[in-house]
């Protein structure tokens, strides 16, 4: 019996909160192997998603709910439910997870499935046979979206092929445990942080498998990546590749 923390950040996902946190509590009762916990950071979002969260938490006892000052980027909310994770709940692995309807539930139980067959690191990849982007994306966002995770295996010699997916299982001992997850060390704060932690993954020698999944439109809400994420995502790689 493993412990596993889905840990989901979220800036104004009130929409998404409350139908989200019952999807993923009826999926855990599908995985009875092991013990499964909610981990949200939220930003302090002012549109009410801490609330929508608390009144779910009323209800389920495996939820547990952070909120920081204030919207820090999408790295440092991870980084923050990663050490919680680790140190207060004391996770045996975690799943990063969006909280605006993009990531599929139902693909929890296949992720917890590989880490059951030994696997370390378990990606959900939009760019293995199976796996897919939002149809509704226009051409430039599919071909960024792409070329980018393209660049980066290039550049990198990365073995995978989904280098910015955000849905992924993480094991504790002998990887997340190792990795050095603060401020200081990490090369961004946004969400590039996922490029750095994928390559530090892998140089630690995690046993790696991507399985498809189907990235999906958002439920509500807007998106907080920029072009800002598209040059700092080509700054960390760069630096990755220089060290
Ligand atoms: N706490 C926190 N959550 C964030 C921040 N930026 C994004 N998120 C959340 O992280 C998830 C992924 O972000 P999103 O904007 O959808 O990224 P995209 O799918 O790459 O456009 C969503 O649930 C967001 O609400 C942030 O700065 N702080
Ligand atoms: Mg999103």
């Amino acid at each position: 019996m493993s412990k596993i923390v889905v840990i989901i950040p979220t800036y104004n996902e009130r929409e998404t909160m409350g139908v989200l946190i019952d999807e993923l509590e009826s999926e855990f009762r599908l995985i009875s192997k092991h013990q499964m916990w909610i981990l949200i950071v939220d930003g302090n979002s002012p549109d009410g998603t801490a609330e929508a969260a608390r009144q779910k938490k009323k209800v389920h006892q495996n939820i547990n709910l952070i909120i920081e000052k204030e919207k820090r980027g999408l790295g440092m909310a991870y980084l923050t439910g990663m050490n919680y994770a680790i140190h207060n709940l004391k996770a045996d692995a975690f799943i990063e997870f969006d909280g605006d309807g993009q990531h599929d539930p139902k693909d929890i139980k296949r992720l917890v499935a590989e880490l059951d067959n030994g696997y370390d690191y378990v990606i959900g990849s939009r760019y293995v046979a199976g796996g897919s982007i939002p149809e509704e994306w226009g051409w430039h966002r599919k071909f960024l979206s792409r070329f980018g995770s393209l660049f980066i295996k290039w550049l990198l010699h990365l073995p995978t092929n989904d280098n910015t997916s955000g849905l992924k299982l993480t094991r504790v001992a002998g990887f997340a445990e190792k990795l050095l997850l603060n401020e200081k060390e990490i090369l961004s704060k946004r969400h590039a942080y996922k490029i750095h932690l994928l390559y530090e993954m892998l140089a630690l020698g995690a046993k790696t498998k991507e399985i498809p999944i189907k990235f999906l439109e958002r439920g509500g809400g807007a998106s907080k990546s920029s072009l800002e994420d598209i040059i700092e995502s080509l700054r960390v790689a760069l630096v990755l590749y220089f060290r």
